[in-house]
């Protein structure tokens, strides 16, 4: 089953989307979607700042350690009819992580996103690869996102979305998890969440940038647009050849409308802007909407579907 966002440009889960009135933020601005910062079994403070490093003359992009702070689901579940009235589907982004309760991850997925459906979200984001928890990412191991699929597919109705790790240079792991992707009816892969441990330093108070986990956090923004673009064809390709119906979201390094132009050729049929919408908030969706109009127009397409997985060999 499928969703239909338009304009096909949404937030990425994380930045600036864990409280309502960020959320609210995200409603007025010209997003196709509201999508949430990763909600958890239990309310979440994070990690210790400094935690977010995200400044543009960078030019390398953020890193960060936020270490899933959120309101927890039984919040989200109140806030959700609340957004719901701005008319845009409400996409609820959903975590595991460690909570005095001890339930185990898939019953942690398996609860909020039932709870999820039925406060009324639109659509569902399993994120299954969180960079900055202690323990290896459920999207790094085939047999745990086998097992995080069942239980949520078994009861939910609603489309599902899946946030992956950048599996680059890990080229059977990747086949092993598109393969598995395969047996489950999924709306959406979105790729990348961010490249994870990474590293900067300021070199000013020759301190690292970011303060948990030795300073290592997961980065993006420009410098992981090539690893983005990577992820979406391999992606695309894969379920091209395998005939499945399982849309791909381009998730990383998109600063200029042209980012999101390379990320629909490669095959995306929609784009999160995670990075900018740090640095410029949310009038950056509007920006890179009409730039992509724009772009659209100039070179002669009438719409962006007419892009997706266009890319042509060198
Ligand atoms: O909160 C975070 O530390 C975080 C999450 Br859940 C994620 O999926 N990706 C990321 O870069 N940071």
């Amino acid at each position: 089953m499928g969703i239909r966002i338009y304009p096909p440009i949404t937030n990425a889960s994380g930045p600036l989307s864990v409280t309502y009135e960020e959320l609210e933020r995200i409603a007025r601005s010209a997003t196709g979607a509201i999508v949430t910062k990763s909600m958890t079994h239990c309310p979440r403070q994070g990690n210790p700042e400094p935690r977010l490093w995200a400044h543009l003359d960078g030019k390398i992009g953020s890193l960060n350690s936020m270490g899933l702070p959120n309101l927890g689901y039984q919040e989200y579940a109140k806030l959700i009819p609340k957004l719901k009235e701005f008319g845009k589907p409400v996409i609820a982004s959903i975590a595991s992580a460690p909570c005095a309760h001890n339930l185990p991850p898939v019953e942690q997925y398996r609860e909020i996103a039932g709870a999820i459906e039925k406060a009324g979200a639109d659509a569902l984001e399993l994120n299954l690869s969180c960079p900055n928890l202690e323990d290896v990412p459920i999207s790094m191991d085939p047999q745990s996102v086998r097992a995080v699929l069942s239980a949520v597919t078994r009861d939910v109705k609603i489309p599902i979305g899946v946030k992956l790790s950048p599996y680059n240079n890990v080229p059977k792991l990747f086949e092993e998890i598109a393969r598995t992707l395969l047996d489950f009816e999924i709306a959406y892969v979105a790729t990348i969440n961010s490249e994870p441990l990474t590293l900067d330093i300021d070199l000013k108070t020759r301190a690292k940038v970011i303060r948990p986990n030795d300073g290592f956090g997961g980065l993006g923004g420009p410098a992981v647009l090539p690893i983005a673009l990577a992820e979406v064809h391999r992606f695309y390709r894969f379920f091209q050849k395998h005939r499945a119906q399982i849309a791909v979201w381009g998730v990383g390094g998109i600063i200029r409308a042209e980012d999101a132009i390379k990320h629909f050729l490669a095959g995306a049929s929609v784009v999160q802007i995670g990075t900018l919408f740090l640095w410029e908030g949310p009038q950056a969706f509007e920006r890179l909407w009409a730039g992509i109009q724009q772009w659209l127009t100039e070179n002669g397409f009438s719409s962006v579907e007419e892009l997706i997985g266009q890319v042509r060999d060198a």
